[in-house]
């Protein structure tokens, strides 16, 4: 079972990638936001980075879909994606995957300058893809860099993921990864 705290945390989730707030997450949000990292990274329509991105894209959704879309409508609805998450959650090889790929897809996306860390001005990037404020994202940004050197490491990310996911502490940092979450 998801917990209370879970289940909020994963609801903020939900509403982060469902980016056109119709809710559902579907093919269209997907292509929203493969845009929306196009625009970012100044990558041209018809440049072999773009169809990198649009075709890992594509994967993740098809993915996905495939797991979570239960009633085969062809979007994922929040039941629907509570419910995917509470079997990937339990399940100790689909939660480890889960929270590496989430750092791996965080760190290929957003470190733009390649350090193999997320800075606050990446950090605010990767709220702005996903219509987050940049005044929250400089807030939440001083509580995931917990030891204050003004970088998020991979392997700090892999540890706010992990508690993003599975952390039951209402006052751990990784609550915060997508942003805060609705009482
Ligand atoms: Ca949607
Ligand atoms: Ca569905
Ligand atoms: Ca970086
Ligand atoms: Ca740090």
């Amino acid at each position: 079972m998801l917990t209370d705290l879970q289940t909020k945390k994963l609801t903020r989730y939900f509403q982060i990638y469902d980016i056109d707030d119709d809710g559902q997450i579907d093919e269209a949000d997907f292509e929203r936001i493969v845009e929306n990292v196009r625009t970012l990274h100044g990558a041209a329509e018809s440049s072999s980075a773009y169809d990198l991105l649009r075709a890992a894209y594509s994967t993740l959704w098809n993915g996905l879909r495939s797991s979570a879309d239960a009633d085969g409508d062809g979007g994922v609805d929040l039941d629907e994606w509570l419910a995917y998450w509470q079997i990937a959650l339990e399940d100790e090889a689909r939660y480890d995957a889960e929270v590496r790929q989430l750092t791996d897809r965080l760190l290929a996306l957003f470190d733009l300058d390649e350090d193999g860390e997320i800075g606050a001005a990446e950090f605010i990037d990767f709220y702005g893809v996903f219509g987050i404020a940049v005044q929250l994202a400089e807030t939440v940004f001083v509580e995931l860099d917990a030891d204050g050197d003004g970088v998020v490491t991979r392997e700090e990310l892999l540890g706010l993921s992990a508690e993003f996911f599975r952390g039951d502490d209402p006052d751990a940092p990784g609550n915060l990864l997508f942003g805060p979450f609705g009482a």
